[in-house]
């Protein structure tokens, strides 16, 4: 006849195999078969361990009953343990196949602008400038004033923005940055200055209301016009080749005196499509804006014009990106099309 230790000696026995069989519990039917081992009315294992139980010794049956109501209560919460991981999508699903092949995640590649950008900077690097960068949440300050734009100058009306308040605004080219690594350094300066810009501008094939530029600044003594002409023909030859046709235009920009704009051949219809889209017919795209600092831009950022001369020039990188990767249209730029973003590379 079972006496008490006996009962916990076969509850035990029991506890120790539930933890393994609770483990291997895969799916709906495992877990309804477990149930019916141990809870089944007729023959599960604590149900007849409740009919060994009646055979006791009257004076263990209390401690008994005790011991077997634990176990049972132990059970059922093994069983709706299991029960619920196996309503987790992970446990509920497919075992994991090792023999598929692996998800591929995507690599991310640098935008061709960026690419294009680099190109330009280590030209530039070759020739011993260094780069600078500045905000591109300026004052009027910075981007007009300190550039010799009075307030209501109607300059201002070409390099027209986005304001934030009254004496904040998103810049409008790079030349800022200028003023704020002249008032920080003193000359010799060579250095140029990549990033993003802003205007109000209505989007066409060659413009954009958010592009890139790159800014030029070389400031020292006896820095001549020569120089400007002379850096910026032998950057332009080294990127579309040598025998590439460039003008100096006269212009006008209120910080440099002289100015000049520079084009370069179309290189979308070689200056033959009267009807070309990117030249409109002219044969000649201007690329970008140059000059030798105005003598009031120096006095501002007090550099004395009479000992420093210098010049600098802004150029649009998605212009001449176009042209480089035989782009028709700017705005395929900042689509974001997989497809036409991942067919440029670094070199
Ligand atoms: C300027 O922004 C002057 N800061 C350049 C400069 C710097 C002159 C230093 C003298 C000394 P401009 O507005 O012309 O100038 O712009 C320069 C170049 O940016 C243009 O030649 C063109 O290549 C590019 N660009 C101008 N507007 C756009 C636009 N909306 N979309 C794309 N590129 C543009």
């Amino acid at each position: 006849m079972p006496d008490l230790p006996a009962l916990r000696a076969s509850i035990e026995a029991h506890r120790s195999k539930l933890a393994d069989e609770c483990a291997a519990v895969r799916t709906p039917s495992d877990l309804e078969e477990l149930r019916n081992r141990y809870l089944g009315r007729k023959r599960g294992f604590v149900m007849l361990l409740f009919e060994e139980m009646k055979t006791l010794d009257p004076a263990e049956k209390p401690a008994a009953g005790q011991l077997l109501n634990e176990w049972k209560r132990d059970v059922q919460e093994n069983l709706a343990a299991v029960e619920a991981g196996l309503l987790t999508p992970v446990q509920a699903g497919p075992r994991e196949d090792p023999t598929l092949p692996g998800e591929r995640r995507p690599f991310g590649a640098a935008h061709p602008l960026r690419i294009f950008q680099r190109e330009i900077e280590s030209i530039f690097m070759e020739m011993g400038f260094g780069i600078e960068d500045g905000p591109e949440i300026e004052t009027d300050y910075y981007n007009f004033e300190a550039l010799n734009f009075p307030p209501n100058h109607p300059a201002r009306d070409d390099w027209d923005t986005l304001y934030i308040n009254d004496n904040l605004l998103l810049r409008t080219h790079t030349s800022p940055v200028q003023i704020r690594v002249m008032e920080k350094r003193k000359p010799p300066i060579r250095i140029i200055i990549p990033g993003k810009v802003y205007r109000r501008e209505t989007p066409d094939p060659t413009h954009a209301a958010m592009f890139f530029q790159v800014e030029g600044l070389v400031v020292d003594r006896n820095v001549t016009f020569a120089h400007l002409k002379g850096t910026l023909e032998h950057f332009l030859r080294r990127l579309f080749g040598d025998k590439l046709k460039v003008r100096f235009r006269p212009s006008f920009f209120p910080f440099t005196e002289p100015s000049a704009e520079v084009d370069i051949e179309c290189l979308a219809c070689g200056q033959k499509d009267p009807a070309c889209r990117v030249c409109g017919g002219t044969g000649w795209k201007e690329i970008l804006g140059s000059g030798m600092v105005d003598p009031q831009v120096f006095k501002n950022v007090n550099i004395d014009p009479e000992q420093y001369s210098g010049w600098a020039f802004g150029l649009g990188i998605d212009r001449v990106a176009m042209f480089a990767y035989g782009i028709p249209d700017i705005r395929y730029f900042y689509d974001n099309d997989l497809r036409f973003n991942r067919q440029f590379h670094l070199k």
